[in-house]
């Protein structure tokens, strides 16, 4: 990786992590949803303070941008309920978020008060953001949202939160209507095993991959359906991120897959103060997946 570090007003030439605290405009980003679209990679993040001591302060949410994966645009804050209209009914922990296309709309979904999740939706990737549901449309820890080949969406997250080691937690997920705000049936349990948070979805050659922090790592498993019973767990996708509880989410760009996760021992941070990095993946011959190597700059 380049070691090199130029500085252009909102964009910085180097690798992870990718924004830095001699940005003139830095800020804290973790919790990345990366996404691709019209040809460019988007991160929803959330928004670690920088006098955090705790998640309940998050309040609002970010977006990085790259063409190339080199040059990066900070937009960031860049949907604060607090202050946009017609998300009254968000409240504090403001925590990870997720982002969807469907049908010339981008939609941002985000949880308030742990659980809840709210929608907003815009005409654009970075907004202007208006709600998209006046109240919350469901609950679920660290919602997540996947828009298949055929057009059908579906939410995901495991059904509450608990503590690392603590059991009772697993992969959920449903199917959305076309509206993109209303659960389409009921919440199904996709793991056999307990998972403790940030459950994140994609989809290569057929194959549906689940992804979601368990204990210290990141574990993943392989379907081939987006709603299965159950899907079958592979083992290790992201080892400990340093200094925070894992959170990944992966995007194939320009014929190559990445893994965006955050960590809070870079940017002078901790476990409340993270920084949004990723890494190449490595597909073996069967599907399965090489675990990620995290590398800095
Ligand atoms: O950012 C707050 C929480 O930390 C997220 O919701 C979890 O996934 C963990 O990354």
């Amino acid at each position: 990786m380049s070691v090199l570090i130029v500085f252009m007003g909102q964009f910085t030439f180097a690798q992870n992590p990718i924004l830095r605290e001699s940005d003139p405009d830095f800020i804290y980003v973790c919790d990345p949803s990366a996404q691709v679209f019209n040809g460019k990679v988007y991160v929803y993040g959330s928004h670690d303070q920088p006098d955090a001591v705790d998640y309940e302060s998050m309040k609002d949410y970010a977006i990085l941008e790259s063409s190339d994966l080199k040059t990066w645009i900070n937009h960031g804050v860049a949907l604060d309920p607090q202050l946009d209209k017609g998300f009254e009914y968000a409240q504090s922990n403001m925590n990870a978020p997720d982002a969807a296309y469907k049908d010339g709309w981008y939609y941002w979904y985000f949880p308030s008060d742990i659980t809840h999740v709210g929608v907003a939706k815009s005409r654009t990737p970075i907004g202007p953001w208006e709600s998209a549901v006046t109240n919350e449309i469901t609950t679920i820890f660290d919602p997540t949202v996947f828009v298949d080949d055929d057009g059908q969406a579906y939410i995901y997250g495991n059904d509450h939160w608990v503590d690392i080691g603590e059991e009772g937690s697993h992969i959920m997920g449903a199917k959305l209507k076309d509206n993109m705000i209303e659960l389409d049936g009921p919440w199904i349990r996709l793991s056999k095993e307990n998972v403790n948070e940030a459950v994140h979805i994609f989809k290569r050659n057929g194959i549906y991959y689940f992804s979601a922090r368990v204990g210290a790592i990141t574990k993943y498993w392989m379907a081939d359906s987006p709603l299965p019973q159950y899907a079958t767990l592979k083992g290790e996708l992201a080892p400990n991120s340093p200094e925070s509880p894992n959170h990944t989410s992966a995007i194939e760009f320009n014929n190559q897959w990445y893994l965006f996760y955050h960590r809070g021992d870079v940017n002078h941070g901790d476990r409340h103060r993270r920084s949004v990095c990723f890494d190449k993946m490595t597909f073996r011959k069967d599907g399965t997946i090489e675990p990620i190597v995290y590398t800095l700059d």
